[in-house]
């Protein structure tokens, strides 16, 4: 089934250049880049996109980090991407993501309070529309 997903280079991934290392890997796949752009992200954009972790104790720590340089969006498309992108991308942990994964063979954890994972994807059909809605409006 076709669908869209929402991904973002956080500003670890921009500032270590690693953002065409990063779609390379998504367009070698086969998945087709709708959308491209970076930006820097306000604190308004942020706290929609990262609602579901307010409250928790690396809300703050992830605003900061991800307000700290520039990102980049983008849309992408293909049959099952979404579950398909976060298979690219490895498990939320750099140091124990899997070999094979941008996170597992990028992905460096220098923080202590927030994990430096160099991207974003989202986890399912309605948080995709959501997100492509606060990046894309
Ligand atoms: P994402 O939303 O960025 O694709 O990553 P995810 O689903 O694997 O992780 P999620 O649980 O949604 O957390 C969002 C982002 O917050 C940072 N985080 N740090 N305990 C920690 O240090 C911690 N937990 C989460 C990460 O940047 C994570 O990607
Ligand atoms: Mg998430």
């Amino acid at each position: 089934m076709t669908e869209r997903t929402l991904i973002l280079v956080k500003p670890d991934g921009v500032e270590r250049g690693l953002t065409g290392e990063i779609l390379r890997r998504v367009e070698a796949k086969g998945y087709r880049i709708a959308e491209l752009k970076q930006l820097n992200a306000s604190t308004e954009q942020l706290a929609a996109h990262y609602a579901e972790h307010e409250g928790k104790p690396f809300y703050q720590p992830l605003m900061d980090f991800m307000l700290s340089g520039p990102v980049v969006a983008a849309v992408i498309e293909g049959d099952r991407v979404i579950e398909g992108f976060r298979s690219l991308a490895g498990t939320t942990d750099p140091t124990t993501a899997a070999p094979g994964t941008i996170r597992g063979d990028l992905g460096r954890d220098w923080g202590e309070k927030v994990q430096k994972n160099l991207v974003h994807g989202s986890d399912s059909v309605e948080s995709a529309e959501r997100e492509i809605g606060i990046w894309f409006a």
